[in-house]
Formats: C-alpha cells, sequence, structure tokens
C-alpha cells in the first residue's frame, strides 16, 4: 500500500477551497463555544463572518502556549465534558501542564493521521509495531498506538524504560517497526550491543522518530547502526499529539496532513506571513478540531515550508525538518547557537559516540562558560594521550568554524551522560539560576 488515503493525493487547488471551508466554520466554532476566542475577536473588532476564507487568515489573532496555561485545565475546551473522552497534557519546566481534551471525532481524526504516518514507512497490518513512547499523560505512546491499531498491525503497548526488556521483546515478538524518541533509540541500539546483541540482527526494519530535534547526521547514524530506515514524525500536544506531518519513503521533508492542520511560516519579529520555503516559526490552524479548537498556534518551532512537490505523489505539502526553537536557541557570549549544529559537527567525527550535553554557566556573571560534554568511543579510550588530545582539537576547530566560539570539550567515557527514555536532556544553562 503506497497511500493510506486518498485525501493524502488531493488536487492541491481543490484543497484550497476544502480548507477555505473548513476554515470559516471553525473560527465561527471556537468563537462560539471558547470565550478567549470571542475575546480576541472582539478586542480587534473582528467578527468570525470577516474570515471568509484562506485569504483572512492573517488577520485571525495567534494562539499561544500561555493560553492554554492561563486557562488551566478546561478553559479552551470547546464542548462539555460529556463529549470529552480523553485528556492529555504537556509539562514544562515551569508552570501549569497544557491541557487538551479530544472528542471521539478528534480521536478519530488522529487515528487516521498516524495511520497515514505509519504507513507512509511502509507499516502494513502484517507488521508488529513496538511503541516505546510513553503511555499517560504525554501524547506519544496513545498516539501512535492509535495509528497503529487503526492499520490493523500488532501493536506491542511497551510504553518508555527498561531498555533491556525492550530489547528482549524486540527480539522475541519479532517487532518488525519502532516507535520512540531519536535519542531513545540510540540507546536501544547501545543496549543491544551490550547485551551481546548486534543491532543489526534485529527484526525491526522501520523507526518512527520524533518528539524532539534531531539531524540528518543522526539520521545517518542510527540507519546504519540499526539497519534500518528512520523517519521523521512530527507533532505537538495543542494541535493533536504525533501525526501532525509526517516523512514519506523519499524522507526529503515532513508531509503536513492538510485536510486538518493549516501551516504558516511567520516572521516571529514581525509577526507577519512569509512565504513558502522562507525560515521562519511554524503557526497551525487545526481546521476540524471539535475538543480544543486551535487558531494559529504559534509553535515556536523555526523551519520553512518545502514548496516542491514530492515524487511520492502525496500533495500535503512538506516541512522542513526542525532546525530549533526559537526559545531553545542560545546565546552564548552573544552568538546564537542551536544544539542541532553542534550535533550536526559531533556525529561527523570518528572516534566520537552521538551522545552529547552542552553546559553553560555564568560564574563571575562576566563572561559565559561554554563547555560540551562528548562521549568517546571505546576504542579511542584505550589510545595514548596524544590521539585524546588530537580529537579534542579537531572537535574544537570543526566547532570553531562553524559557529565561531571555543567551547571547552570535555571528552568522557561511553554511558557517563545520563540517557532519557523520552525527550534527551542536550542543554544544561545554569545561567538561568542567576536571572531567576
Ligand atoms: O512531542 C508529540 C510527539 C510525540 C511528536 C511523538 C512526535 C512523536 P510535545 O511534548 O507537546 O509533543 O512537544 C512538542 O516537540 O513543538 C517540537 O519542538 C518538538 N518536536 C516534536 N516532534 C519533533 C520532530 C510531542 N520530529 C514539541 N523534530 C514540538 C523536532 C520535534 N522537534
Amino acid at each position: 500500500m503506497i497511500y493510506w488515503s486518498p485525501s493524502e493525493c488531493m488536487d492541491p487547488e481543490a484543497r484550497l477551497g476544502y480548507q477555505s471551508e473548513l476554515l470559516r466554520k471553525q473560527v465561527k466554532y471556537a468563537y462560539e463555544n471558547v470565550p478567549m476566542y470571542k475575546k480576541k475577536f472582539d478586542e480587534k473588532g473582528l467578527k468570525p463572518e470577516d474570515i471568509k476564507g484562506l485569504e483572512d487568515l492573517k488577520h485571525v489573532p495567534f494562539t499561544v502556549k500561555d493560553d492554554f496555561r492561563e486557562n488551566y485545565p478546561f478553559g479552551i475546551f470547546a464542548v462539555p465534558m460529556d463529549r470529552i473522552v480523553r485528556f492529555h497534557a504537556s509539562s514544562g519546566t515551569t508552570g501549569k501542564p497544557v491541557v487538551v481534551g479530544y472528542t471521539e471525532n478528534d480521536l478519530e481524526m488522529w487515528a487516521e493521521c498516524m495511520a497515514r504516518t505509519l504507513a507512509a514507512g511502509g507499516v502494513t497490518k502484517d507488521d508488529i509495531v513496538q511503541v516505546t513512547y510513553g503511555y499517560g499523560l504525554f501524547t506519544g505512546g496513545f498516539g501512535a498506538h492509535g495509528g497503529s491499531q487503526k492499520i490493523g498491525s500488532a501493536t506491542i503497548p511497551m510504553s518508555s524504560g527498561n531498555t533491556k526488556k525492550q530489547v528482549m521483546i524486540m527480539q522475541d515478538f519479532g517487532a518488525t517497526a519502532l516507535c520512540c524518541t531519536p535519542s531513545y533509540c540510540l540507546q536501544i541500539i547501545e543496549t543491544a550491543a551490550s547485551m551481546g546483541i548486534d543491532p543489526k540482527t534485529l527484526p525491526v526494519k522501520k523507526c518512527f522518530l520524533g518528539a524532539e530535534p534531531w539531524t540528518e547526521a543522526m539520521r545517518k547514524e542510527i540507519e546504519s547502526r540499526f539497519d534500518v530506515k528512520a523517519y521523521n514524525i512530527f507533532g505537538l500536544t495543542e494541535v493533536l499529539g504525533p501525526g501532525v506531518s509526517f516523512d514519506c519513503k523519499y524522507q526529503n521533508g515532513m508531509h503536513i496532513n492538510e485536510d486538518f492542520f493549516y501551516p504558516e511560516i511567520i516572521d516571529p519579529n514581525t509577526l507577519e506571513p512569509l512565504p513558502d520555503g522562507e525560515i521562519g516559526e511554524l503557526v497551525f490552524t487545526a481546521l476540524t478540531k471539535e475538543g480544543v479548537p486551535v487558531l494559529r498556534y504559534r509553535t515556536k518551532d523555526i523551519t520553512s515550508i518545502i514548496k516542491e512537490p514530492c515524487p511520492c505523489g502525496r500533495t500535503g505539502r512538506r516541512m522542513d525538518r526542525i532546525l530549533g526553537r526559537s526559545d531553545d536557541m542560545l546565546i552564548i557570549r552573544g552568538v546564537n547557537v542551536f544544539p542541532n549544529q553542534i550535533e550536526e559537527i559531533l556525529i561527523n567525527i570518528e572516534g566520537v559516540e552521538p551522545t552529547y550535553q552542552i553546559i553553560i554557566d555564568r560564574e563571575n556573571s562576566v563572561s559565559d562558560n561554554f563547555e560540551i560534554m562528548v562521549e568517546v568511543s571505546e576504542n579511542v579510550l584505550t589510545d595514548e594521550i596524544k590521539a585524546m588530545e588530537n580529537l579534542k582539537n579537531r572537535i574544537l576547530s570543526e566547532i570553531h568554524s562553524v559557529i565561531g566560539l571555543h567551547p571547552k570539550i570535555r571528552l568522557v567515557e561511553p554511558f557517563t551522560i545520563e540517557r532519557s527514555a523520552g525527550k534527551a536532556r542536550r542543554v544544561i544553562d545554569k545561567r538561568e539560576l542567576y536571572t531567576r
């Protein structure tokens, strides 16, 4: 099976008309059922009827994470509780969690989106899908589960953690597909190796990885160590969970499920929409959601829309890999740094493991201490000191040539850096401690 649903290949012109119609209805629905949207519209002197189609979307006020927090827990739900059948939530480092509620129709739409996602990577009902995203308030586990179940594949609801058991079940049950974060996928590979199992001999052939930023270099690393195809999958709690967009077999950008989510890229400073192809902040409008409608949600994720058609035949526009989040961009000694830039450099250096942590501190409140902790491979460890020094210098010079800074490089033994079964913690910014 090539596509899960014919609407993935809808004529782009016809889709625009369809999206306009859904938008008109959705704006009216949000205005009439959620006081927050009514207030935002009224403050702008805007009426739902003013939004006649996609061309008017730019007038609709934005929604941001704080809107969810300020209306915690159910203030932006558009339906009474007897229509809500599931909750999910995501917790940031500060404040109240973001809470979302789904109606029966929302869950059906979500399963459809995730079925398309898995089918695009070749999953059929003959597959055995190991879901290693956390089950719980996090959307990853139940989201992937819904798609796998809709396809009719045999689903293993492992949830995250207990990595040795993950490897054992994978091997014994014959899992052919794996859903987890890229960093956890790497941990599964490392753990299999430490158990004396060559990861390449495990039955998994396709991985559906997302929920955190990762690079093309990391994809190659996972694909070659695990002998799999690694597909990028994207989503966020406020908008849906996983399944907003997904890689097809060409792995050249993630197709957006445009019949459910309308994407825009805006300039995060002027807030003006940018044309396809330009890099900016990703904004989504959910066109059909009932439980928690979202109009122009600012994701803070930085990427661009790829306008060229994809050879796979899907017509949903693609979004490029997430370059970083505008709130994850580090400013170190005045220079803008995205953790992904560091990952890209490290993975391409021989003798270095793809696990790292960036530590920033400002002890004397004058200048930033910028340190990168990097795990080295076993074979480098046994070499003489000179080889370690050379490796350190090579990392330093490559980082300097890309970002123009001289971080302190700390080479550490494999498995020194704390692993996570979910999203990896790549940055420890101790400067925040002094500003609070
Ligand atoms: O992480 C939903 C998800 C689960 C997506 C499983 C994919 C797989 P949140 O916890 O709300 O939801 O985090 C959403 O994670 O705004 C991005 O910054 C980041 N993110 C998600 N997928 C990707 C990806 C889930 N493929 C936030 N690449 C988003 C880069 C991603 N960043």
